[in-house]
């Protein structure tokens, strides 16, 4: 195998930003008088917003019409984006920088591949969104990790082969698209 590229998840991988989805989403679970421990929690990673919701209101017996859910995902996202606008730099977890710097000094290109809508934003915030030759997140993509959608078009930016492509991850749904692609998971 040649090293031609790698792509990144956000939530978990590049910054520590996924304990504030929980916390959001705990929020809410809580609004309706449940609860949504650690173990539940593990199962959103890398679920897009509204297949999380549809998860929420499952698990608590809650049934809502369309415009109502459209409604809440709203107000999980201004939780959540309360919380991370308080993320600077020093939340990108240990030893990313340098590998992506490392990657560039060999000339191998990186992509995002991340389900959040709000994952460019985030990058912008945290000024490493340059260092990405390929941006792909939730409003790029029409189907949900474990679905590979989502690195199939990081590899189609970086013009490179899944084969010859490394994916991080930190989801178990993420793994599983890394593989349904092709792609060499970590
Ligand atoms: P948003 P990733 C995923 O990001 C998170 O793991 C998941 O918890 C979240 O629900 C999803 O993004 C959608 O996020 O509400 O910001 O669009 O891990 O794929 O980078
Ligand atoms: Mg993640």
């Amino acid at each position: 195998m040649k090293l031609e590229g790698c792509i990144f998840d956000m939530d978990g991988v590049i910054i520590d930003s996924a304990k504030y989805h929980y916390q959001s989403w705990k929020r809410m679970a809580n609004m309706f008088g449940g609860d949504l421990t650690v173990e539940q929690n593990e199962k959103l990673k890398g679920v897009s917003r509204m297949g999380s919701l549809d998860f929420i209101l499952k698990e608590n017996g809650v049934e809502k019409s369309e415009e109502e859910k459209i409604e809440l995902a709203k107000k999980k996202n201004q939780w959540y984006l309360e919380l991370v606008g308080t993320l600077d730099q020093l939340d990108i977890l240990p030893g990313v920088l340098s590998f992506i710097q490392k990657m560039e000094t060999l000339e191998i290109p990186i992509a995002l591949g991340s389900a959040s809508k709000n994952a460019v934003t985030i990058l912008k915030m945290m000024k490493v969104d340059h260092l990405f030759t390929t941006l792909v997140d939730g409003n790029s993509v029409e189907k949900s990790k474990p679905n590979p959608e989502v690195f199939l078009k990081g590899a189609a930016g970086l013009n490179i082969k899944p084969q010859n492509c490394i994916v991080f991850e930190d989801s178990s749904k993420g793994i599983d698209a890394a593989i349904a692609g092709g792609f060499i998971p970590i």
